[in-house]
């Protein structure tokens, strides 16, 4: 049993005071911040497995897992080698090499929508390429988004979620011209019926829709039974595509990701995390004739300094690698399932409102009586308790998404034993609540 008492957080403290005065809020992304649960973050110093070790020595069980990618543990041994033996070869190219080849292949084999993929340093990236390619490929130029759904922090999806049923979206942040998101069309997730007001009401302009197919920017909501069929059949009705945006999914709820759980295939997709074993990395691709757009190829144009970056290449492929390896989605959604289940039997059982599930090595938990059917219904849960669970879990050396907005992911590297002691911090700290 690991020992994740937590001594000190003074040094931790410290750099991020400094931090604070160097980058915006102390921090390369918003979320790292720690603002919506209170209380100052943690410094890592490094991680191994399913721990992270922070400067002041404190050691935590890990479920943030750097927002996806770790899913074979931190730093995996075999990942390492990989990457120290391509270092030997330089760290950039800016030129084909084999390692695009050969991880362009596996995400081929692997994922049903794709039969041509680009790679790119950012799911951000990734979702931005793949709207310019729906409006390059139909013609068209609006989209549909669901409210809550995270597609990176380009201008187009950064965009305020009506409330009820979908909107021409608002900017959600200053710099966001309302020029740039007046084609972003919104509704409210597993709404079917909203949809089809909106293709309805924007006959032959609507490019797609894209989603995440489980949804793990709003928390972890999970698709109603027929959603995804009902997309697929909607947007082939009215000539428009369907994407998945799998950046977080991929590979982690499923090795095919969604869209192979779900038996749903989108026309597009959009991959991240995992697939760069945790190095700058994010890709799209889909179906060969719309992938034909892409330039060189095609008139559609998008490009990257670093993209297929051979590192980033080297520990996508091991990555996967290790994901093929016979009991991997087995093992994770045993110990997922262990883990959440847990968790909602504890806050039950304590007397607090609750829901929440899992998929995969991805799960979540909600306080509120719930169903959590969509970005609504999660606003409702109660935040403040979240935070407080959120620190005492930290307190107790248990590393969990610092919002209640996201997701919590296992990993291979998580034993039977890391879940038993999670579960038990939990029981001590939602008990005082
Ligand atoms: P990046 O640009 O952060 O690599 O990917 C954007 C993105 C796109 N699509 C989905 C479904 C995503 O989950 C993300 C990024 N996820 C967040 C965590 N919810 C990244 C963490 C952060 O913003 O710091």
């Amino acid at each position: 049993m690991v020992n994740t008492t937590i001594k000190t957080t003074k040094k931790s403290q410290e750099i991020f005071a400094a931090a604070q005065n160097l980058m915006p809020g102390g921090v390369s992304s918003p979320v790292r911040a720690f603002k919506s649960v209170g209380g100052q973050p943690i410094v890592f110093d490094r991680v191994k497995g399913a721990y992270i070790w922070d400067v002041d020595g404190n050691q935590y069980i890990d479920y943030v897992n750097t927002w996806g990618p770790a899913i074979c543990g931190h730093a995996h041994p075999e990942v390492i080698a990989a990457l120290q033996e391509a270092l030997e070869k330089g760290t950039s190219f800016g030129a084909p090499s084999i390692q695009e080849n050969i991880l362009a292949q596996m995400v081929i084999d692997a994922v049903p929508s794709i039969e041509m993929v680009r790679f790119v340093n950012s799911g951000t990236e990734a979702c931005m390429a793949v709207l310019r390619l729906m409006r390059a490929f139909t013609g068209r130029d609006k989209v549909i988004k669901f409210e809550g759904c995270y597609h990176g922090h380009a201008d187009m999806f950064l965009v305020k979620a009506g409330s009820g049923v979908a909107t021409l979206g608002l900017p959600d942040s200053p710099g966001v011209p309302k020029s740039v998101t007046s084609n972003t069309l919104t509704a409210p997730l597993n709404d079917l019926e909203a949809v089809k007001t909106l293709f309805e009401q924007n006959r032959d302009q609507i490019a797609g829709v894209i989603l995440e197919p489980v949804v793990g920017n709003a928390g972890f909501i999970p698709p109603d039974a027929g959603f995804l069929e009902g997309l697929r059949e909607l947007t082939h009705e009215h000539g428009a595509l369907l994407v998945f945006d799998e950046v977080m999914t991929g590979f982690r709820v499923a090795y095919g990701g969604a869209q192979e759980k779900f038996g749903v295939t989108p026309d597009l997709t959009t991959l991240g995390k995992i697939i760069g074993g945790g190095l700058p990395v994010g890709a799209y691709g889909g179906r060969r004739e719309i992938m034909s757009m892409v330039a060189p190829a095609g008139p559609m144009y998008q490009a990257g300094t670093l993209s297929g970056n051979p590192l980033a290449m080297t520990a996508g492929i091991k990555t996967l690698e290790l994901l093929q390896r016979p009991g991997t989605y087995e093992y994770l959604d045993r110990i997922t399932k262990k883990l959440a289940d847990g968790l909602l039997e504890i806050a039950q059982q304590t007397g607090h409102a609750a829901c929440g599930g899992h998929i995969g090595g991805m799960f979540g938990l909600f306080f509120t009586s719930g169903p959590v059917h969509n970005y609504e219904d999660a606003k409702k849960s109660d935040l403040a308790k979240f935070a407080r669970f959120h620190r005492g879990m930290l307190e107790r050396g248990i590393y969990l998404a610092p919002s209640q907005f996201e997701a919590g992911f296992t990993s291979l590297a998580h034993t039977e034993e890391d879940i038993d002691r999670t579960l038990e911090a939990a029981k001590d700290v939602i008990s005082n609540l």
